[in-house]
């Protein structure tokens, strides 16, 4: 089995994001090959400061690698080294429609508060047409990804199927792979919005790289629901977010976990939280601590992964140019 995701290195790796996919990321390693992406092309959709991006970019690998993912297993690379991925992205573009970009959830929530269209650049609004390159350039059979990403892998499979009925069989049809408890961590202060590292107040998310005074203090800050027990329950947004976490990170269920803190109430609750996520986050904040302090390390790997992807992505584009009658 091929598999294949990616991550913007636009900043600091939040709860959600080990939650909806990081965690996943490395448990499919064994189950098949795993090609993961820093998708540097995608984050440079909004401004980004250079000399941040290429430390966010290594800082990035860092978190894949303490995650637990393993550089002879799985194959780890930025997608700006492998060009084939904005040719394919140019050649997608040619068969995707406005129409159908402008339906993408992400770039209307992205867009929302912004007036007109004057601003809001064609690379943001192009996103999901790159992120179909990077996908389809592999293969993969399936593709995990957070609740938030499953509009863009459907969309992906239209814009491979609409390619192959064009052109011949090129590019397999990827299956989308969700969580099936974490899929779509929400924001601390607000359980209505997913967790997000662009919000605009740093107490919406907990950062992977959070030390254990910010961790109890942001979840002691966390809204709860109105209410004295710790249950879960469409009317208890809030509760169910936060025990939707510990469930996870503790794989005890959530009707054993509301069992558990019966006739407790929130701040019994809110402590064993924290002190759950703390301890979760220690093994991986060591690893991180230590792998930032080698670049060369971290860049020779990626130097590696570039070239691994590279060999599959040339010729995947190969069969391509050829079905569309690009002359060679
Ligand atoms: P953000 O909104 O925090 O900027 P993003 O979705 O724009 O995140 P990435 O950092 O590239 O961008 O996301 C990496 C992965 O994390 C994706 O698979 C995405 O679906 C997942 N993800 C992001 N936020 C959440 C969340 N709140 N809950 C679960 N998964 C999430
Ligand atoms: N759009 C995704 C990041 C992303 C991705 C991909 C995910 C870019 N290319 C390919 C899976 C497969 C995001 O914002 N999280």
């Amino acid at each position: 089995m091929t598999i294949l995701s990616g991550i913007q290195p636009s900043g600091v790796l939040h709860l959600g994001n080990y939650l909806g996919a990081l965690k996943q990321f490395i448990a499919l390693q064994n189950e098949g090959h795993a090609y993961y992406c820093i998708v540097d092309l995608h984050a440079i959709t909004v401004p980004q400061e250079p000399e941040q991006l290429r430390q966010n970019t290594l800082s990035l690998a860092a978190m894949y690698l303490a995650a637990g993912l393993d550089p002879q297993k799985s194959t780890l690379f930025v997608q700006s080294h492998v060009k084939e991925h904005a040719e394919l992205g140019w050649i997608l573009n040619t068969i995707a429609t406005m129409g159908e970009l402008e339906r993408m959830t992400q770039f209307k929530d992205k867009t929302s508060g912004v007036k007109g269209q004057g601003s809001v650049t064609v690379g943001l609004f192009d996103y999901p047409v790159l992120m179909a390159a990077d996908i389809l350039l592999y293969q993969p059979h399936i593709v995990p990804v957070g609740e938030d990403q499953q509009q863009h892998v459907e969309l992906t499979r239209e814009l491979a199927k609409r390619f192959n009925h064009r052109f011949g069989e090129t590019f397999r049809i990827p299956e989308v792979r969700l969580q099936k408890e974490g899929a779509r961590i929400m924001g601390l202060d607000n359980p209505n919005k997913k967790m997000s590292k662009s919000a605009s107040s740093p107490n919406n998310y907990i950062a992977l790289t959070d030390d254990a005074e910010t961790i109890k203090k942001k979840i002691a800050k966390a809204v709860t629901d109105s209410g004295t027990e710790v249950i879960s329950g469409k009317d208890k947004p809030a509760l169910t977010n936060l025990l939707t976490i510990m469930s996870v990170l503790s794989s005890k269920s959530i009707p054993q976990l509301e069992k558990h803190f019966a006739g407790k109430g929130y701040a019994a609750f809110k402590k064993e939280l924290a002190e759950t996520v703390i301890e979760s986050l220690a093994p991986l904040q060591n690893e991180y601590q230590k792998l930032m302090g080698t670049p060369q390390t971290l860049k020779k790997i990626l130097e590696d992964g570039a070239h691994r992807a590279r060999s599959v992505a040339t010729k995947t584009m190969e069969q391509a140019r050829e079905k569309i009658g690009l002359l060679k």
